[in-house]
């Protein structure tokens, strides 16, 4: 399939994924089509004319297997067969035959590191201790309570000495790591919630029935996985010794990339398929081994650090101001970082983090600006870019004002923790405002009509209140400010270009704090990329790149703000791509 020196990806024979675009859907959220006021198969089906529209290769859905929806699908009871929410197996494979012959192609997501305690594997598991499944999960007894009544544990809220938990873990979603299963009198691991219990990854059977399981949807036509939360799932057990810091990436998770890989993918040469692993915490050095192409575990990963610059030290709920800078430095750093081995995925927003056009840009004045130049600056990276639904009309974060408004077990869950800590209310509905995973799961802005086009019914979360002027109808009429028509001339371009799949990576001023610039250069073709991520007019140094001290003006491949093309002043939030 792909030549490699040293695990570099050769532009002549590079992956099919190299110069592809994803675009990822929360189906919860795209489009319903019964009415009940849940996204679904037949929703999708209906909206296939605007992914092709957009040019997008693959199509990643977001968890549509059968689920008690505890955590929206990622808490999986029944990963060979579809929620009724959503549809059928039959309703899926029409959609997955609809999307191939339209050229693109289906992406599943990957639940291994955990399923829904509904699952058939847990409650087996918690019906005896002795039980062939017990294995699957990850148990341990209460630690003892000493004669003064002192647990050598933690309590539920982490105090030390105060109770019987085996590790101080939390929840990612508030509360402690583990539950106690009073009926086996042990407690399960969960990093989730309590009905997402952790898979036990040490155990051969339980990899087994998931590499069958893969293979099932493999057979069955699917083009590949995004794997869910993938470096959690080897947890030694020296990491769960009381005290343990954690256990992100421990020490077997290569091997069971590789065996994956082995079972999965290795026979499949003849067809084209894509694997992306979610990996929080993962680093360059980590990726560059994860994504070589000679090691045969991933294609990419999605990595955490510059969705987490904003975080302050206490949470992510703890907003920090954007440092454009710091982001460059990030950002920088993963291109250098995997130039020369391994693969970059390229994201700005998913369903888990908020609307990147509120969070990056401005979302008033400046929206069609901010929009689009958030996506240049993100789709001329060395990577595969990531379109999460309505950031290709600019959709903005959702501005609730009440806690009733909220869906999200981790911000529902957080705000109550914090309220039962005394914390005052208002603060923590601002922090959600900016931060909640919610303001990316509103309903998709089809229309300015009821429920934004989404539902006939009433929708599951709000719609945002701005749907009236932001939703594809509106963005698709306009003929000069059409954030739908630029993501689709970005998508274009990374097709005919290999300038854009391929190109090196050069940051430019990494100092300023107002303009990202950069060139990507392959054999003697260069475009040079100046992006003014501020609401004011940036004035460009003839300096910073030998096009601008040229007297002829110099070929604009792409230009959001058209009237400013000859002049060295950048318009707020302008981005300018010139052929170098
Ligand atoms: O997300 C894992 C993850 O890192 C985020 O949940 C993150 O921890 C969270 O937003 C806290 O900031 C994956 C899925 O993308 C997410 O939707 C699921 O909730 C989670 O795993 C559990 O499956």
């Amino acid at each position: 399939m792909t030549t490699t020196e040293g695990g570099t990806v050769q532009h002549r024979d590079a992956p099919w994924w190299t110069d592809a675009t994803v675009y990822q859907i929360y189906p919860r959220s795209f489009a319903d089509g019964n009415g009940d006021g849940v996204g679904d198969l037949a929703g999708i089906r209906q909206r296939l004319g605007h992914l092709a529209d957009l040019g997008v290769d693959v199509i990643w859905l977001s968890p549509i297997y059968r689920s008690p929806q505890a955590d929206n699908g990622y808490d999986i009871s029944d990963y060979d067969d579809i929620d009724p929410l959503f549809g059928t197996l039959d309703e899926f494979d029409a959609l997955m035959g609809e999307v191939h012959a339209l050229g693109m192609k289906l992406v599943m997501d990957l639940v291994v590191n955990h399923t829904s305690d509904e699952h058939a594997w847990f409650e087996q598991a918690r019906s005896s201790r002795d039980d062939p499944k017990r294995d699957w999960y990850i148990w341990r007894d209460p630690l003892p309570v000493g004669p003064d009544g002192r647990g050598e544990g933690t309590d539920a809220a982490g105090t030390p000495g105060a109770g019987t938990f085996p590790t101080a873990w939390r929840s990612a979603f508030s509360g402690p790591a583990w539950t106690l299963d009073e009926a086996t009198g042990q407690y399960y691991l969960h990093m989730f919630a309590s009905k997402q219990p952790d898979l036990n990854w040490e155990n051969p059977a339980l990899r087994q029935a998931v590499y069958d399981m893969m293979n099932r949807w493999l057979d069955r036509g699917v083009d590949g996985f995004r794997m869910d939360v993938i470096n959690h799932i080897a947890k030694d057990p020296a990491s769960l010794e009381p005290g343990a810091r954690g256990f992100v990436m421990g020490g077997r998770i290569h091997d069971h990339l590789r065996e994956m890989h082995r079972y999965v993918f290795a026979s499949r040469t003849d067809r084209e398929l894509i694997t992306v692993g979610e990996m929080p915490g993962v680093t360059v050095d980590d990726a560059a081994l994860f994504t070589a192409q000679d090691r045969h575990e991933l294609d990419m990963v999605f990595q955490f650090e510059h969705v987490g610059l904003d975080h302050g030290p206490s949470s992510k709920f703890d907003n920090r101001p954007f440092d454009l800078v710091a982001l460059k430095r990030s950002l920088g750093r993963w291109q250098d970082g995997l130039a020369d081995a391994g693969w970059n995925s390229l994201y700005l927003g998913n369903h888990d983090q908020p609307r990147s056009l509120s969070r990056f840009g401005d979302d008033g004045a400046h929206r069609y600006e901010s929009a689009t130049m958030l996506a240049a600056v993100l789709h001329l990276h060395r990577g595969t870019p990531y379109v999460y639904q309505g950031d290709e009309i600019g959709m903005t974060n959702a501005g609730f004002t009440s806690i009733e408004q909220y869906r999200d077990i981790e911000s529902i869950n957080w705000y109550a923790e914090e309220v039962e800590a005394g914390a005052d209310p208002e603060v923590l509905l601002e922090s959600l405002r900016f931060r909640s995973r919610d303001n990316a799961r509103t309903p998709v802005q089809w229309s300015g009509g009821d429920a934004a086009g989404f539902s006939t019914g009433t929708p599951w979360i709000e719609v945002v209140a701005n749907h009236h002027a932001v939703n594809v109808e509106a963005d698709r009429a306009s003929s000069d400010r059409s954030v739908f028509d630029w993501y689709r001339r970005l998508i274009a371009l990374r097709h005919e270009s290999p300038v854009v799949a391929h190109g090196r990576f050069e940051m430019l001023a990494p100092d300023d704090d107002r303009l990202y610039a950069f060139t990507r250069t392959l054999g003697d073709e260069q475009l040079l990329v100046l992006a003014n991520w501020s609401g004011e007019p940036y004035e460009l140094d003839p300096a910073l790149h030998p096009v601008l001290r040229r007297r002829s003006v110099p070929e604009v491949v792409l230009g959001n703000v058209p009237h400013g093309i000859g002049s060295l002043t950048l318009a707020p939030w302008e981005v300018r791509v010139l052929r170098a």
